[in-house]
């Protein structure tokens, strides 16, 4: 259904009008649903060409001070019992520090206080159901298509700041698209560039204490919160959306809702934040096509809440 038939459907049920918990009351998947072996077939045929892979994974150590007053990540070597010459190492790291994507236990709808498919909030502090396991069991193997908003501002003279708050509207995703030649099909997974890691590298340069600062007063460019965003995302039915910044919305937001509870908690659409898409970009630029295979390997974690997206782009 679409977001406005939607409101047809839940008329009555004590749920907002555009929730969208319709592959069934066991389903852990939402949106991943989509990614049948005839899709990832598809996209295999269409989309690998000559081999070169992207990984998309930014370094662990970035970003240094993570926003919303979260740890950073912290990487211990220790030698092994058996010899000083064999190693193990242990990571102490909050998911959503690293190019990760948020999982249905991540974040609820606030006005029904419900996550993904009726889950409870208590329920995430005990058991499984939505956890991170379900996606990292079937595995994310599809076409990735990326619209690289920040390479496209630039060039038509409207550069922004990414730390800057800027909101992008559809109207400008949809010029990106048309502009790169792309066509969205269902089962899609959408990255947006606003630019964040390529200017974290800058501001690593000029201004070190400003990462510092903003990791206190959070401000990035990303996806307007919108109406004609919300019918953007949801009737286009990617697989999943996510972005290089941190919070793939714009922040702070502008509006009294938050993306993040349509598409987490009434959709099943994960979000991926943080994603290294320097190389990306170049290697779609570079062949005038920004359509590639897209692999992603959550961890297997029962009941987790995200996950390292461990995720590669194939041309
Ligand atoms: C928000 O808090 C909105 O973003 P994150 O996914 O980083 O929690």
């Amino acid at each position: 259904p679409t977001l406005e038939e939607l409101k047809t459907f839940n008329a009555g049920k004590d749920v907002p009008p555009e929730t969208a918990w319709i592959w069934g009351k066991d389903d852990e998947l939402g949106r991943i649903n989509l990614l049948t072996a005839e899709v990832t077939n598809a996209a295999k045929d269409n989309e690998m060409m000559d081999g070169q892979v992207v990984p998309l994974n930014w370094s662990l150590r970035y970003p240094e001070h993570p926003s919303f007053h979260r740890t950073a990540f912290e990487h211990k070597i220790a030698p092994h019992p058996i010899s000083p010459c064999i190693f193990d190492d242990f990571y102490d790291m909050n998911t959503q520090s690293g190019s990760q994507w948020d999982g249905f236990r991540h974040f609820g709808h606030l006005g029904i206080q419900k996550l993904y498919n009726n889950l409870d909030p208590q329920e995430v502090q005990s058991g499984t159901r939505c956890g991170i396991q379900a996606i990292a069991q079937h595995g994310i193997a599809t076409r990735g298509v990326l619209l690289d908003h920040y390479a496209w501002a630039k060039k038509h003279g409207r550069p922004y700041d990414p730390f800057s708050g800027y909101a992008i509207p559809v109207s400008e995703l949809e010029q990106v698209a048309k502009e790169q030649g792309v066509k969205f099909q269902p089962g899609d997974i959408l990255l947006v560039r606003s630019g964040y890691v390529s200017r974290y590298y800058e501001m690593q340069k000029e201004n070190p204490a400003k990462l510092e600062d903003l990791a206190h007063n959070p401000s990035y460019a990303g996806v307007e919160q919108s109406e004609e965003m919300k019918t953007f995302l949801h009737d286009n039915y990617f697989a999943a959306v996510g972005g290089d910044a941190p919070a793939f919305e714009a922040w702070p937001r502008k509006t009294e809702w938050y993306l993040h509870e349509y598409l987490l908690s009434l959709w099943g659409c994960l979000i991926g934040e943080m994603f290294d898409l320097e190389e990306l970009s170049k290697a779609c630029e570079k062949r005038n096509r920004w359509t590639f295979f897209f692999t992603s390997a959550p961890f297997n974690t029962p009941g987790g809440i995200a996950s390292l997206a461990n995720s590669l782009a194939i041309f």
